[in-house]
């Protein structure tokens, strides 16, 4: 038989499936929908493998539930605007939106390559305006409900870039790109209030039973629910600034209370400042931390510092006592109050700074089973639970019932005519930024009038599309600096007025473009809810596979814009976009450094020398050292290229080998040799089926319940049964590994045929198993597939429209049962006979064990109890 040829198969097969419209999904169509989705692309320029990686996962899914009798839908857009547009503008001088719609038309090349079941009428690119102008209106929606928000915000500002930082953009106090020393400044900003929405995102978290673990964790943390006390202390009147009388703390250790030996307030702090006005010294110091920068990894790993303010605060159970208060790098401005006071004996933070500026460092809380007057904190704070000392009334008592009793007797108590204490619940999740001094990312549709304020575009006016004809000469905003865009008349009273220049974040393009696509068509808004949710509608989305990297962002945001969709009406209920959520792992590959840097697997050649392997550069046999596995990037040019393996081996082998060799959740390190022995596979599987395709020829399937053929189709039905299985629960190596398995049967039986050997029945039973076979690697390698139905037949047309064969039950069934043998009660051995031996059966063969003579001594045992397909005792 001739060889497989991929590169004149593959293209073949997707011009079938395009021709039947296979893949295009109607909203009204009665099946039960699924809807499948992988993240979407950012058009960054070309396919990486890890894009291959997950979008094959998703189009094993898809396939194998459109095969199941699902409505299946398994869309694809484009994640379209972000800043390197804007660069590649600025270096290249080509205009974002070309260099955008270049990539995408490039991109969407290589993923039709791939042979992927996408319905393509439903593609969506976020910076078009068909798209962008509902994430307008629904922005106004939002803010209309009170779920946006402008207000002051700090913000890293880069003086060379002129534009906002995130915190993740400023390293050690500079601008990522400028390396300028970054400003703090406070800017009037757009945000969507996603902590008016704290508790239902942490309550929906536990109804995410088909998400990793992990990522409901990370979100858990990030939405960071804490239940504390506010906490009120006196000043004492001579050390305290004019008009000022009392500090607030937020704690969540009040049990703590009697190990309190300092107070802290950030340096934003509003009584910091006040110190500072009478004491140039202190106000140098709280310059100096501003200047920090306020990212919380900064501020964790910077080392501790603080300045003595001279103003000492009373402790609230002891008039006589009194603590020191401190501005601290280490207290933040926007959690809790900025204040605290330090227990050293408990927290790390604080008895670092206790220790350097010597402060009292008395521990409130001993472990079990430890002296109390033996318990001391000098390098480690204790963290855990156990038993309260040194705490005058709270002496003996669980630090939760000193919490407790702390937080009652101080509600009881009232100073400045409120109670000392409060309980609060406090949330760690900040509300959204979104303002980006941007130009290529979605307009904030806001005109903003010197009488009127801000005042939305109306509705008649959207989109408020971005101009053509920018600059990217000059630093800074191009829409800020366009000569007329900015310039309109304002919508309520029509004076002039300028139009918002910041766009949003790219973030909240992603999130909501699963809700597009269940009808993209709307063109008058952003979702029809009869499509949307609901009976009829799609979403939850059933699977969603993407990169863990989205664990939190994304992820959180779409749940948040989900449930702001229901505030404003455009989904009817759903408030989990995501059912089921899948996380991959990534596609890492070998690393290789010349003498004159890193290269590429391209470039060398590997030998085994000395059972060592070798490598040196193809071109002049330079000698390279191999490096470490690492994720494909270019940096360490450790990068294989999907056109390339496509190229030569095709989009199946790439395919194959991405699904089998590890669990989709791992890391799969790229190897020539596992894509080669992918393609082996390819091969066999079709040499096999061509053989016996003209061996079978006019064979009728079935299975055989008896002779030669019923082990064959013993292991096709258990084999089909598996792989649905393990599609289901995405556990697509088992799957594979079972196909292999299944394969091994089937190759010596129709070599055996060939010789002609096996009877009719046989003979439909191999036909049955490998018509199986076909169908199950359809999802995996649906082009192969293709060929090799046509090859059987081609029965019922196309692979890719058959149904997923219904296994026999009887079949699947194990034949044989092994039971544990017990004497006396303790597991001896074990006994494998059929299943359906009677119990007379089961006692004659238990007793016929040697391990049992041994034990029975030659004697007639006591008794002999058998549980039927359970266990076996033989009592002594
Ligand atoms: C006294 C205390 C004693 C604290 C002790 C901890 C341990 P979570 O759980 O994250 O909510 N804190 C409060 N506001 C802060 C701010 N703006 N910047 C830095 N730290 C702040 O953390 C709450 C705890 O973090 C609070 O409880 C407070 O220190 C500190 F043995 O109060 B604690
Ligand atoms: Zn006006």
């Amino acid at each position: 038989t001739e060889r497989y040829n991929a590169r004149t198969s593959e293209p073949k097969w997707q011009k079938a499936w395009d021709a039947e419209k296979l893949f295009e999904t109607k909203n009204d169509d009665p099946r039960p929908k699924y809807y499948v989705l992988e993240m979407f692309p950012y058009p960054s320029g070309r396919i990486h493998m890890g894009h291959v990686r997950n979008y094959t996962m998703g189009d094993v899914v898809a396939r194998f539930r459109r095969a199941n009798g699902c409505n299946v839908l398994h869309p694809m857009g484009w994640d379209a605007f972000g800043l390197p547009a804007e660069n590649a503008a600025r270096d290249n001088k080509v205009n974002p939106r070309d260099w955008t719609h270049a990539n995408i038309a490039t991109m969407k090349g290589q993923l039709k390559t791939m042979g992927l079941s996408l319905d393509w009428t439903r593609e969506i690119a976020t910076c078009d305006p068909s798209y962008y102008r509902h994430q307008q209106k629904m922005f106004l929606d939002f803010w209309q409900s009170g779920l946006v928000e402008r207000k002051a915000a700090k913000v890293n500002w880069d003086p060379v870039d002129m534009t906002v930082l995130a915190n993740e953009q400023v390293i050690d106090g500079r601008g990522w790109r400028s390396g300028a020393p970054v400003e703090q400044r406070d800017l009037t900003q757009w945000f969507f209030k996603i902590t008016s929405m704290s508790q239902s995102l942490l309550d929906g978290l536990d109804t995410l039973d088909r998400w990793p673990e992990k990522v409901r964790i990370m979100q858990q943390n990030w939405i960071g629910r804490s239940e504390g006390l506010l906490l009120r202390w006196a000043l004492a009147e001579d050390t305290a600034p004019a008009g000022e009388s009392e500090l607030e703390v937020y704690t969540t250790r009040p049990d703590t209370i009697f190990g309190a030996s300092f107070m802290a307030v950030a340096a934003d702090h509003p009584l910091a400042r006040k110190a500072a006005e009478t004491n140039p010294r202190l106000a140098a110091f709280i310059d100096e931390v501003r200047h920090m920068g306020t990212s919380v990894a900064t501020l964790e790993t910077a080392e501790k510092r603080g300045f003595d303010t001279g103003i000492r605060v009373i402790h609230p159970f002891d008039k006589n006592w009194t603590l020191p208060v401190y501005v601290a790098n280490f207290v933040l401005m926007d959690y809790g109050t900025g204040a605290i006071f330090g227990c050293p004996g408990h927290d790390q933070r604080d008895l670092d700074f206790a220790n350097k500026y010597g402060l009292p460092v008395t521990p409130v809380v001993k472990p079990e089973g430890v002296d109390a007057a033996n318990f001391q904190v000098t390098e480690e704070a204790y963290g855990d639970d156990g038993t309260m000392i040194n705490s005058r009334f709270l002496d003996g008592m669980t630090p939760d019932a000193a919490f407790n009793d702390v937080a009652t007797r101080l509600a009881g108590v009232i100073i400045g005519g409120r109670p000392q204490a409060e309980r609060k619940v406090q949330f760690r999740l900040r509300d959204w930024l979104i303002s980006r001094q941007r130009y290529w990312g979605c307009p904030i549709p806001v005109i903003h009038c010197d009488d009127c304020g801000a005042v939305p575009v109306p509705n008649d006016q959207l989109p408020v599309e971005l101009p053509v004809d920018v600059s990217f000469d000059k630093p800074g905003n191009p829409l800020d600096h366009h000569p007329t865009w900015k310039h309109t008349a304002c919508p309520k009273c029509g004076k002039p007025a300028r139009r918002d220049t910041d766009t949003m974040d790219t973030f909240v393009d992603s999130s909501w473009y699963f809700a597009r696509f269940t009808d993209p068509w709307n063109a008058t808004a952003p979702t029809t809810l009869a499509y949307v949710d609901g009976k009829n509608g799609w979403l939850p989305v059933s699977q969603y596979i993407g990169g863990v990297e989205h664990a939190i962002l994304h992820l959180l945001y779409s749940r948040f814009f989900t449930r702001a969709m229901k505030a404003t009406g455009h989904v009817n209920a759903v408030e989990e976009p995501f059912e089921g959520l899948f996380t991959q792992g990534m596609v890492v590959h070998e690393t290789y450094k010349g003498p004159s840097g890193w290269v590429t697997p391209a470039e060398v050649k590997i030998e085994e020398v000395d059972g060592k392997r070798k490598a040196s550069l193809l071109a002049d046999g330079t000698p390279i050292a191999i490096g470490p596995i690492e994720k494909m990037s270019k940096s360490k040019k450790n990068v294989v290229d999907p056109d390339d393996i496509i190229a030569s081996y095709g989009a199946d082998t790439a395919r194959w080998f991405m699904l089998s060799d590890s669990p989709p959740e791992r890391d799969v390190i790229w190897t020539e040799a596992g894509v080669e022995g992918a393609h082996r596979f390819v091969q066999r599987i079709w040499r096999l089926i061509s053989e016996a395709a003209s061996l079978l020829e006019g064979v009728e399937p079935a299975a055989a319940d008896a002779g030669a053929g019923a082990t064959i189709s013993q292991t096709a039905h258990k084999m089909l049964k598996g792989v649905g299985e393990d599609i289901e629960r995405l556990h697509f190596n088992k799957g594979v590994a079972r196909i292999y398995e299944l394969t091994n049967v089937l190759s010596p039986a129709v070599a055996e045929i060939g010789t002609g050997v096996g009877d009719a029945s046989h003979k439909a039973a191999v036909r049955q198993a490998l018509e199986f076979l076909v169908v199950m690697i359809g999802p995996m390698m649906p082009h192969l597939a293709e060929e090799c139905w046509a090859a059987l037949g081609g029965k019922g047309g196309l692979v890719a429209a058959q149904s997923w064969p219904i296994f026999d039950p009887t079949l699947v069934m194990d034949n044989e049962f092994t039971y544990p043998v017990q004497i006396n009660g303790k597991k001896r051995g074990d006994l494998t006979i059929a299943r359906d031996a009677d119990q007379a059966a089961v006692e004659k063969a238990a007793l016929g064990l040697d391990f049992v003579q041994k034990a029975l001594e030659d004697r007639a045992p006591r008794k002999v109890i058998i549980v039927p397909q359970r266990i076996v005792n033989v009592v002594a």
